[in-house]
């Protein structure tokens, strides 16, 4: 037809909000967001405080400045921290002498101990990012990678158990990384598919934190446009010539839980993979082809958890970073075993955040809070043996248990071809290839899962909106994006 194509995006995290700015940037305003939550920004969330800065809920950092679109952004809007800030205090995984390794006996341990064993930890993995590993390692997880290499260093001679502490908190560690349950999980091969930008990997917000970087794409919204609680039960669409019903103007049709229904010329999908798993089998009707099914289930979507522990007065030293724990026996027996340990955070000085991953995370989320004060308060006690002072307030991700999104990033399980899946994941639908007799273009995919090198990411997340929306905007001759 000759109407402005009506499209309805699914989301309005920043695949969504990426999708929609670039359609009104090039003059395609017959849009509408539906969010199912009462807030924009899905797995960026920042909770402010009254008269306090930014506490990040979900993501943190910038990962990388050049060709990093939201980096860009946020220089342009003077949004970042100045230069150099916290670039020691914000690394969850890398170590610096402001790092305290505890044992769970209460002894620091020394920091050319922890650094022999977390450098060579680090120059292991950047060799398996850079594909260097036995090739016939190929089909293994990084985990029996990393054991293998490990017993035969020399590394684990010295200090047994100490040593081999610290090697497991490095895999505890690796697991907020790749949202991953253990690393015998992450398939070794894949590792290097994912492609980091240059410039400093950990770019911190300033005080008013993601949220600000949200605020520039939301105002780009044409008035009404962004429609919260308004959770999508389905999406009715044209998956056969047979099914065509040329009566109607419109290909597509998303339904909302509460019955409301927005007919559509192009729908943008950009809910998590962890949606997808639980709800894709039900959600599309006719259903999706049986390749993108099989991508939903194969790629993995593991949960990574916060937990922000206030204090009435800051209890350790100025110097701090953070305090990491070692344990001596097995973390697989209880929950709190697989804390990694606890960060300060920029700008907040009795402030601490823990990090937690996989199934001990997902069950962390269902504690009552006051329980998951008490049992972090005894563990920092315990390890560090000094006096910690009054627990003021808990504040936990449940990234989980969260309906949209049931999870926090894609990682890529073992035998999984990640770049198979991801590009399956975000074809559109009707695949190119059987366009014959229905109108292209009726169900899209954005969304961080569905981007083959920046998965993860943020930026990733934002790319995907943008490239789904360059697709209907060249379907219908609007001049193409000049930033992709
Ligand atoms: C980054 C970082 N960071 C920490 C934690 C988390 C994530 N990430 P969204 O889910 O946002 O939006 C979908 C919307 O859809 C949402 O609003 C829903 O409510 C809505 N919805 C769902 N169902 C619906 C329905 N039925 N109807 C209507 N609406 C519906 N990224 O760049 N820097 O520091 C971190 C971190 C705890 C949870 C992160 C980080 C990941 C990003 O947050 C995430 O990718 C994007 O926000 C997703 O946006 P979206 O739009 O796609 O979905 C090999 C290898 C691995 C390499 N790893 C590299 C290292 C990465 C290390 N990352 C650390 C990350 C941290 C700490």
């Amino acid at each position: 037809g000759n109407h402005s194509p009506r499209v309805v995006i699914v989301g309005a995290g920043f695949a969504g909000l990426g999708a929609a700015s670039t359609l009104v940037k090039h003059g395609l305003t017959n849009l509408v967001v539906l969010e199912a939550s009462g807030r924009a920004g899905g797995r960026v969330f920042t909770h402010k405080p009254f008269g306090t800065a930014a506490l990040e809920l979900g993501a943190t950092w910038i990962h990388g400045q050049k060709d990093n679109p939201l980096y860009q952004m946020a220089k342009e809007n003077q949004l970042l921290a100045h230069d150099g800030f916290n670039m020691v205090t914000c690394q969850p995984t890398s170590v610096t002498p402001q790092d305290y390794f505890f044992t769970e006996e209460g002894k620091l341990l020394p920091s050319p101990q922890v650094e022999g064993v977390t450098c060579f930890f680090g120059d292991l993995m950047s060799k398996i990012i850079q594909q260097d590993f036995k090739p016939e390692c190929e089909s293994w997880s990084v985990g029996e990678y990393l054991d293998q290499e490990y017993a035969l260093s020399s590394v684990s001679k010295a200090d047994r158990w100490s040593s081999d502490g610290v090697y497991e908190w490095c895999k505890r560690a690796e697991c907020v990384d790749e949202a991953c349950n253990s690393m015998y999980e992450f398939s070794l091969s894949q590792l290097g598919f994912y492609t980091a930008l240059e410039g400093p990997f950990f770019n911190s917000l300033g005080s008013k934190g993601y949220q600000a970087v949200l605020d520039i794409l939301i105002d780009q919204l044409p008035p009404n446009s962004l429609r919260y609680h308004k959770p999508v039960q389905g999406i009715q669409w044209e998956g056969s010539p047979s099914l065509v019903t040329r009566t109607s103007k419109y290909p597509v049709k998303v339904i909302c839980e509460d019955g409301e229904e927005f007919p559509a010329d192009h729908v943008i999908v950009t809910v998590s993979l962890g949606c997808l798993k639980e709800r894709a089998s039900t959600f599309f009707d006719p259903p999706l082809p049986k390749g993108k099914m099989e991508a939903i289930e194969r790629l993995g979507f593991g949960t990574v958890a916060k937990i922000f522990l206030e204090f009435s007065e800051p209890f350790w030293p100025e110097d701090c970073a953070g305090i990491q724990f070692v344990w001596k026996h097995s973390w697989r027996s209880q929950w709190y075993k697989k804390i990694v340990g606890f960060d300060c955070v920029p700008m907040h000085r009795s402030t601490l955040c823990g990090w937690i991953t996989g199934l001990a995370a997902e069950h962390m989320e269902y504690l009552p809070e006051s329980e998951v004060g008490e049992v972090c308060t005894r563990l920092l006690k315990q390890f560090t043996g000094w006096p910690v002072t009054e627990l003021q307030g808990v504040l936990r991700s449940k990234w989980h248990s969260n309906p949209y999104v049931r999870g926090s990033y894609t990682n890529v399980p073992v035998g999984v071809d990640a770049v198979k899946e991801q590009t399956t994941l975000g074809e559109p639908l009707p695949s190119t290839h059987h366009t014959k007799g229905l109108r292209p273009l009726q169900v899209l995919f954005a969304g961080e899962a569905t981007h083959p090198n920046f998965y993860t990411t943020t930026h990733g997340a934002y790319m995907t909106g943008v490239r789904e929306a360059d697709r209907i905007l060249q379907l219908h001759g609007f001049k193409a994006n000049p930033r992709l």
